[in-house]
């Protein structure tokens, strides 16, 4: 399959997912689920334009030995993924001063990756992408620790639940910087075609399937009756 080909599966699974999400914001019958499912459809609606732009052949450009540089995935990732964090801390009742940290350190690793992605020199690249893996390590340690910690405090009867969310999650963001790694930006083990595919698989992954994850740990967490937000929408 062709990356164009990719393009377009990734904008008809982000259509879908913004569909799913948006009815059921409509549909909400509490003010976390409600939230939830605002925050995981614009995450899909984001995405779906970001698709749609690359499946049209725009937002990436080709340099003179011919590597296409799709430059456009950062500006998307760089409003996606705050919100996919906004989805944990909300989950977990989180205070504010973690969510500030790891949106500070996200904002930092997509930065410093996207000057990895369009430096043309391959010494200087590599640094600045071993600077975002450091920011992407201090965001994965602060998950499987600060962050469920305190999760597990908050809703000590949904721990598992926790968990299975915090490893699902650090084992999708961690295929990131290794997909990157083997593309045409980094080492060019795979090709153009390949680096889509499993961009395209990744993110529909990461966002609908994780955005459904969380809402059914919020289930889980509101079966146990141990949530700490606001309780029925009013009317
Ligand atoms: C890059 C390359 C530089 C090193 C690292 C990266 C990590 C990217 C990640 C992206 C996650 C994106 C998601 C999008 C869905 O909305 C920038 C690839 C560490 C973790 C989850």
């Amino acid at each position: 399959m062709t990356a164009t080909t990719w393009y377009w599966i990734g904008t008809a699974a982000m259509a879908l997912g913004s569909v799913l999400f948006g009815v059921g914001a409509a549909k909400a019958d509490h003010r976390p689920r409600e939230i939830l499912y605002t925050l995981n459809f614009f995450i899909c609606l984001v995405a779906f334009a970001l698709y749609l732009t690359m499946a049209m052949g725009y937002g990436a450009y080709v340099s003179a030995d011919g590597t296409r540089t799709t430059w456009v995935r950062y500006a998307t990732w760089f409003l996606t993924t705050p919100l996919l964090l906004l989805d944990l801390t909300l989950v977990a009742s989180s205070r504010n001063v973690l969510a500030a940290q790891l949106i500070g350190a996200n904002a930092f690793m997509i930065g410093t990756g996207f000057i990895a992605t369009v430096l043309p020199e391959d010494a200087t690249a590599i640094t600045w992408y071993l600077v975002s893996c450091g920011a992407y390590l201090a965001i994965a340690y602060m998950l499987l620790g600060p962050y469920r910690r305190s999760a597990v405090a908050a809703h000590p009867q949904s721990a598992g639940a926790f968990r299975r969310l915090v490893g699902v999650h650090v084992f999708l963001w961690t295929m990131y910087p290794l997909v990157w790694i083997l593309s045409p930006e980094g080492l060019d083990v795979v090709g153009d075609a390949w680096e889509a595919g499993l961009f395209t698989v990744l993110d529909v992954v990461a966002k609908v399937g994780f955005g459904f994850l969380a809402l059914s740990t919020l289930s889980t967490v509101m079966r146990n009756r141990e949530f700490l937000g606001d309780e029925a929408v009013p009317e």
